[in-house]
């Protein structure tokens, strides 16, 4: 198998990419913010320790907000690390379980956008190529929108899922078996009003990434599922991992996803078994929380991307009025309470919440999930998981009670385990 350039990056080249986010980046639009001189995470200053009592207490918080079932799982300086709790099956009640695959949502994006930065290192198109150039009449205003914006959802264009979950479950039991093309779902938004026009603001749409995948597929004559496949999971040992579109399973020992309605008191409707053609490169991907672990530090490690596609990566616009939230291209960075930033992407899509997370420099990550979707609190109390190990005490939420009076203590359902890393 021939290995991409990039393949034969070295650690001192990954010294290289930090090097690089000192220097101006390729390119500059308004309201965007290059990479930190001084990487919070990348610092010379002691890590905190992650708080692992926290770190249960937000497993636990998500259970109580709903989900059936949290697990997470943290890599450092020491060994891996990782907390469960609830059930990874309603029906047949097996414990969650932090070896098992689930569906990741969104943080497929960053693995589209690894891809597409790899093809534009090689030279076969350019972040500031409009999107006419290599898919003409796909838009009527594909002259105006580039790569760039369709990565940094900076590109105007409306995101199809609005309308087609504006009901949450007839929505999802209207798509769940079915197949779509590519071109079929950028259909549904290609003459609706833009939200701006491009290049202008930041506006999340999943059509963004349904174009991404189509770019992969024509830059190599491949589908992504075999460029997900011959760029990031065959080179980092991701066994867990895979663009699972159109089959329906979850395969191997997975979690199932639960979920729920709009209607207050409504029973959870179990969605594991769906297409996922709807999200397609947006969102189609399966994984764990071990290779998710595994995939977003050897990203910020600098051993998936050359400096400068890394470093284009990491110009971010924020997306919240607090600015403690970021998008770059195919990547978040969310300023924590502490001061530490994280990268990485979220995701959700019917029964799943997602949280896959590194510092700076690659060798602190988390990953997180819970059995759950369109329960905000569950999401939320999710979310809890980042303070918890990259802040460790030192969260704004204030000490998190180390004694042993304030220490929940595992109730029976709790998996607890030390996994081993893999080679
Ligand atoms: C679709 C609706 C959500 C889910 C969506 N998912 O756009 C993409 C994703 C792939 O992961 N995005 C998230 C449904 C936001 C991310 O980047 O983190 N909600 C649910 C509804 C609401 O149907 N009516 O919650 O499962």
């Amino acid at each position: 198998m021939r290995l991409p350039a990039h393949r034969r990056l070295t650690f001192g080249a990954a010294l290289l990419a930090a090097a690089a986010a000192l220097s101006p980046a390729a390119t500059a639009h308004a309201a965007v913010i290059r990479p930190a001189a001084t990487p919070a995470g990348a610092s010379t200053a002691p890590a905190p320790r992650p708080d692992l009592d926290a770190l249960v207490r937000a497993l636990r918080s998500t259970t109580a907000a709903g989900a059936p079932g949290a697990m997470a799982r943290f890599t450092g300086p020491g060994r891996p690390v990782a907390k469960a709790v609830g059930v990874r099956d309603r029906v047949g009640g097996a414990a969650m379980d932090p070896r098992a695959r689930f569906r990741i949502g969104s943080v497929t994006k960053t693995f589209s956008a690894v891809v597409l930065l790899q093809l534009a290192a090689e030279g076969r198109l350019g972040l500031d190529d409009p999107v006419e150039r290599h898919l003409p009449g796909l838009l009527p205003d594909g002259g105006r929108i580039t790569v760039r914006h369709l990565l940094s959802h900076r590109s105007g264009l409306p995101d199809y899922t609005d309308a087609m979950f504006e009901r949450t479950v007839p929505g999802f039991e209207a798509v769940r078996k079915k197949v779509f093309s590519p071109r079929e779902l950028v259909g549904l938004v290609r003459r609706a009003p833009r939200a701006a026009q491009p290049g202008a603001a930041y506006a999340y749409s999943n059509t963004n990434f349904v174009i991404v995948g189509m770019l992969i597929e024509k830059a190599t004559g491949h589908g992504v599922a075999q460029e997900y496949e011959r760029r990031i999971i065959k080179p980092l040992g991701l066994d867990d991992t895979a663009y699972v579109h159109p089959a329906t399973a979850v395969p191997g020992r997975h979690v199932r996803g639960y979920l729920h309605p709009d209607e207050a008191g409504a029973p959870l409707v179990d969605a594991t078994e769906q297409t996922a053609s709807w999200a397609q490169a947006a969102g189609a991907m399966i994984s764990s929380p071990a290779d998710l672990n595994t995939f977003v530090s050897a990203l910020l490690g600098g051993r998936l991307l050359p400096p400068r596609m890394l470093d284009a990566m990491l110009v971010m616009s924020p997306t919240d009025a607090a600015r403690t939230r970021f998008y770059g291209l195919g990547l978040r960075r969310y300023d924590l309470t502490c001061g530490v930033r994280v990268y990485g992407h979220t995701g959700t899509v019917q029964g799943y919440y997602t949280y896959a997370f590194a510092t700076r420099d690659g060798r602190r990550a988390l990953a997180a999930m819970a059995n759950t979707s369109n329960r905000g609190q569950a999401n939320t109390a999710l979310g809890g998981t980042l303070e918890a190990v990259f802040c460790g005490g030192k969260s704004a939420s204030g000490p998190t009670g180390r004694g042993l009076a304030t220490t929940p203590r595992p109730t029976p359902a709790d998996a607890d385990a030390d996994l081993p890393e893999r080679g």
